[in-house]
């Protein structure tokens, strides 16, 4: 069932809104407060909620310093429950990058990509979480 609320805003503040979900491609200001809604819950849920969460971290690392290959496949061992999948591809001579699909407690997966990033040569880890409904 769709239910209709008025909202009172600013003319300022509604004219930066309405450029920026033109931008995104919205048709309608409702189908871009419903998307921002999902999205603000789901942050919400992620960061506060009990259940799993799914989600991607994405490690850069130079495979040249000696035992990098070893420590992250050590680590990554140790979450074989949470590390569902990983792709490896060759960025150049020597650098790497790995994305590993993820599931399981938000703070795990945090402290999975901690744990990477604590790891020397490492460059940048960047995670990503999301839940399947709200
Ligand atoms: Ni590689």
């Amino acid at each position: 069932m769709i239910k209709r609320f008025s909202v009172s805003i600013e003319d300022t503040l509604l004219n930066k809104f309405d450029k920026y979900i033109e931008s995104k491609g919205y048709s309608t200001r409702s189908e871009a407060v419903r998307d921002m809604i999902r999205d603000a819950l789901i942050e919400e849920s992620i960061n506060y909620g009990e259940n799993d969460v799914f989600g991607t971290i994405t490690v850069i690392y130079d495979h040249e310093v000696k035992g990098i290959s070893e420590k992250i496949t050590h680590l990554q061992h140790g979450y074989f429950g949470e590390i569902r999948a990983a792709v490896h591809v060759h960025i150049d001579e020597k650098n790497c990058l790995e994305t590993l699909i993820v599931h399981g407690k938000a703070e795990i997966i945090k402290k999975i990509a901690n744990g990477l990033e604590s790891i020397k040569g490492v460059k940048n880890v960047k995670y990503n979480l999301t839940k399947v409904e709200i």
